[in-house]
């Protein structure tokens, strides 16, 4: 028979997270209800995944099982003798009973599902012990003569894990998955699909041809992020104020509001790209609000977290968090360069445009965002990024940080450099060709500068 879909059924007792895993699986933020109570889902819901050249994925999202030690004891005490070796016989057999189908309603529509798919995912809470009704669930299922995938989910616990794979060795069942729909690392998930594939061989090449997309999918949602992270290290790297040494506290609370709100803009498009919105109640352990970050980057506590020293800028008179050039009359050579190519102009031609500039600097301070800040603000992007790309969609509980990871950022030291030149990368002048193809190229080499940072996380 030709089929045009490949249907999979996800079944097993009731809470035990069969809902979230296809959340997780599909990448469906919406998929279904999840919710810490039993019997959420009440009815099969299906859905669809696609992918080039392969046939179309169906998954179909079934009830819990409940009542198994009961309908286990009727399937063995009502079959006819000569359904003794034929187990969907029994299951098509149990299905016609129409007085049984009525008393067993959740469970009957579990197993018209599972007759009718090509394999089922069963989803087993590992924190439970090995409890009879749930061996009779598994051996109800085994019954349907349907390739069975257990998925061992809520895997935290290496012991329980290890209960549950003896218990279903015993069983005869030696293939599973360790899963856990809130850290679910992407090789759990490609496992499952490789699984699926041994088990249908029939389908291997759409398996193959799945997973591949996946990976695709994946790997555009962390370069599209790090593209963030490029426009943010820019815009905040850019940022620059021309004033007098006295201004320097009133300037620092200026940049201080202008650099968060440009990480609050990229967070929130960092969020989106992997499925979350600002108020997710999954984020709820983030120390931030509404995408903005509790600790403020031009705090000396914030600094000290993330292992920077305060000690260079405080001693020198300076604010934590700016970069200060102090600019005498003439300007000193480097200087001279420094701000001529700020603001766009080549310093020795300087025309009408260039004395007006220097009238305009001269003893007066160039004030600019510190290195330490810039890699403040990528170390934490860049845990983000490593934390939503590494969780499952599917629970209520929330992404974790640890900030005490320290990352070596040393590729990234002249692209952060290269900003320094090129204070003129404003909106307004990234509209000139020249500068934006200067940036985008700049972009890019930030970008892939990321992904090798990203390599050693
Ligand atoms: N910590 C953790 N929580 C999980 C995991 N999987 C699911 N949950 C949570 O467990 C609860 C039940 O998840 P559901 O996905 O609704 O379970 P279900 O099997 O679909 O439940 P029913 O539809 O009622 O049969 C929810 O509160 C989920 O957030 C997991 O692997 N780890
Ligand atoms: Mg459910």
């Amino acid at each position: 028979m030709e089929f045009n879909t490949v249907d999979i059924c996800v079944v097993g007792h009731t809470n035990a997270g069969k809902t979230s895993l296809l959340r997780t699986l599909l990448r469906q933020k919406d998929f279904g209800v999840v919710a810490a109570m039993p019997s959420t889902t009440r009815d099969v819901v299906g859905t669809e995944t696609k992918a080039p050249s392969a046939k179309t994925l169906k998954w179909h999202d079934t009830p819990g099982l409940e009542e198994s030690r009961e309908l286990y004891d009727v399937m063995r005490n009502g079959t006819p003798e000569d359904l003794k070796h034929d187990g969907p016989g029994q299951v098509n057999y149990f299905l016609q009973q129409e007085k049984l189908v009525t008393r067993f309603s959740q469970e009957s529509k579990v197993l018209k599902q599972l007759m009718q798919s090509h394999a089922a995912l069963v989803v087993i809470d590992t924190r439970s012990s090995v409890l009879e009704k749930l061996l009779d669930e598994l051996s109800i299922l085994k019954l349907s003569g349907i390739p069975l995938i257990p998925v061992l989910n809520f895997s935290t616990i290496k012991d329980d894990v290890k209960r549950w794979e003896e218990a279903l060795r015993k069983m005869s069942i030696h293939n599973f998955v360790v899963f856990d729909t809130v850290r679910t690392p992407p090789s759990a998930e490609e496992e499952l699909f490789e699984q699926l594939a041994s088990v249908l061989p029939k389908f291997k090449e759409d398996f193959k041809a799945h997973l591949e997309y996946r990976r695709q999918a994946q790997v555009s949602r962390v370069s599209e992020s790090l593209l963030h992270v490029a426009d943010l290290i820019a815009e905040v790297g850019t940022l620059y104020e021309i004033a007098e040494k006295n201004k320097q506290s009133s300037i620092q609370t200026e940049l201080e509001k202008q650099v968060q709100s440009f990480e609050s803009k990229y967070t929130l498009k960092i969020l989106d790209i992997f499925g979350f919105t600002a108020s997710d109640a999954r984020l709820a352990a983030l120390p931030m609000m509404k995408g903005h970050w509790d600790d403020n980057v031009f705090d000396p506590s914030t600094w000290s977290k993330f292992g920077k020293s305060v000690a260079a800028t405080t001693a020198t008179g300076g604010a934590v968090g700016l970069s200060i050039d102090v600019m005498t009359g003439g300007l000193s050579l480097g200087l001279g360069t420094l701000i001529g190519g700020a603001l766009g102009v080549a310093y020795e031609s300087a025309g009408a445009f260039g004395e007006r500039v220097k009238a305009k600097i001269a003893g007066k301070q160039l004030f600019t965002v510190d290195k330490a800040v810039l890699e403040i603000i990528t170390t934490r992007a860049m845990l983000l990024i490593n934390a939503l790309q590494k969780r499952g969609l599917a629970a209520q509980q929330s992404v974790e940080i640890e900030f005490d990871q320290q990352l070596d950022l040393s590729p990234l030291s002249g692209s952060y450099r290269t900003l320094k030149r090129n204070l003129n990368w404003s909106k307004e002048d990234l509209e000139l060709r020249l500068v934006r193809d200067k940036y985008n190229a700049w972009r890019t080499k930030f970008q892939e500068s990321l992904h090798t940072v990203m390599k050693e996380m």
